[in-house]
């Protein structure tokens, strides 16, 4: 039994010697390295490149190595019938949940007015903002999406999020579908995007959107670079309809060195570090759905490759 990783790794050995620590006896090879396609029976990926996969004819699953798959389903030529299997992990969860919750206190307790105060040696309270009357809302209310809606709701903000399909939950504000969209807009001071891309996500971050948020909404971007019409952005925030924006993730990545946004005064970029994996503590459930696979077990977190995510 061979696992092939396969696309964007940093650093192979971490991966190897994480996945080994569990599975000594696990066969690993690294792409473009590999003896026999057809000894391939696991492939672990990140942005694999098209049309490589389909190359395996005794491969069992495909994992990705993050929490979206929007990276191995853009594969034309993905092979029907295998498996796909994304991580779900704590750690990936609580790292997304602290970048939310830092990106969304920092708008609200308006620290970056204080630093630009600073710079100008300025000592000047700002009128305080009561965090009752903050509403922030979640497009995506699933793992990642849940967990930060929880976070925000202790912590005494009006949270509200949307999804698929319908949810009902203790004190968060659910809309659900494009027909309760614009009402779920309607009201949220901050917008955070944690929607897998998909055909009908792809671009939803855009000027409609941003026209049916209150005036001086914040944007917090941590899912995919596509979601967002880069252009849109700039002009939301040249009218003020936007105050101010928090990304993480871009239509291209690494951003390139004269896009406007590495200057943009009212945007922070990171470089999509939102949430990274950790060999460590995501290679259990890897090789547990490798060793389910082989065995012909039912998996767990597989992608529904109809619905995209
Ligand atoms: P999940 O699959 O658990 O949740 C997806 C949520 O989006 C669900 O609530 C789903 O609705 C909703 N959704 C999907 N399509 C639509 C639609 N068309 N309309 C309305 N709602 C929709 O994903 P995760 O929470 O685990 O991850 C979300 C994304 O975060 C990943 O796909 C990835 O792109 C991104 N990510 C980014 C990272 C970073 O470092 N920047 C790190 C990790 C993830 P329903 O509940 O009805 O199915
Ligand atoms: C992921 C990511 O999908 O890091 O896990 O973007």
């Amino acid at each position: 039994m061979t696992l092939l990783l396969l696309g964007e790794f940093e650093n192979p050995e971490i991966w190897i010697s994480a996945l080994k620590t569990y599975q000594p006896e696990l066969k690993i090879e690294v792409y473009p390295n590999f003896t026999n396609s057809s000894e391939i029976n696991a492939v672990l990926a990140w942005m694999p490149p098209l049309g490589v996969i389909e190359q395996f004819p005794n491969l069992k699953v495909i994992i990705s190595t993050g929490a979206g798959v929007d990276h191995i389903l853009r594969d034309p030529n993905l092979p029907a019938n295998i498996p796909i299997v994304r991580l779900v992990d704590g750690s990936l969860t609580s790292q997304m949940s602290e970048y939310i919750l830092l990106a969304v206190l920092q708008y609200h307790r308006q620290f970056i007015t204080y630093k630009t105060q600073q710079n100008q040696g300025l000592w000047q309270g700002l009128s305080p903002r009561n965090t009752a009357n903050c509403t922030v809302g979640i497009l995506g209310l699933g793992v990642l999406g849940l967990d930060i809606a929880q976070k925000l709701k202790m912590m005494g903000f009006a949270v509200r999020g949307w999804s698929r399909t319908p949810k009902v939950l203790d004190k968060i504000n659910c809309f659900s579908g494009e027909e309760e969209f614009k009402l779920f807009l309607s009201e949220c001071e901050v917008l955070v995007c944690l929607l897998p891309l998909t055909p009908e996500t792809e671009g939803i971050l855009n000027q409609n959107t941003f026209s049916a948020l209150p005036q001086g909404a914040y944007l917090i971007n941590v899912a995919r670079g596509k979601h967002l019409v880069e252009e849109d952005l700039l002009n939301a925030l040249k009218s003020g309809q936007l105050s101010g924006a928090c990304l993480d993730v871009f239509q291209i990545e690494p951003l390139p060195k004269d896009h406007l946004f590495w200057t943009h005064p009212k945007i922070i970029i990171t470089p999509h570090i939102a949430a990274k994996t950790i060999p460590a503590c995501v290679a259990p459930q890897i090789i547990d759905a490798i060793n389910k696979s082989q065995a012909g077990l039912l998996l767990n977190h597989t992608v529904d490759v109809s619905r995209g995510y």
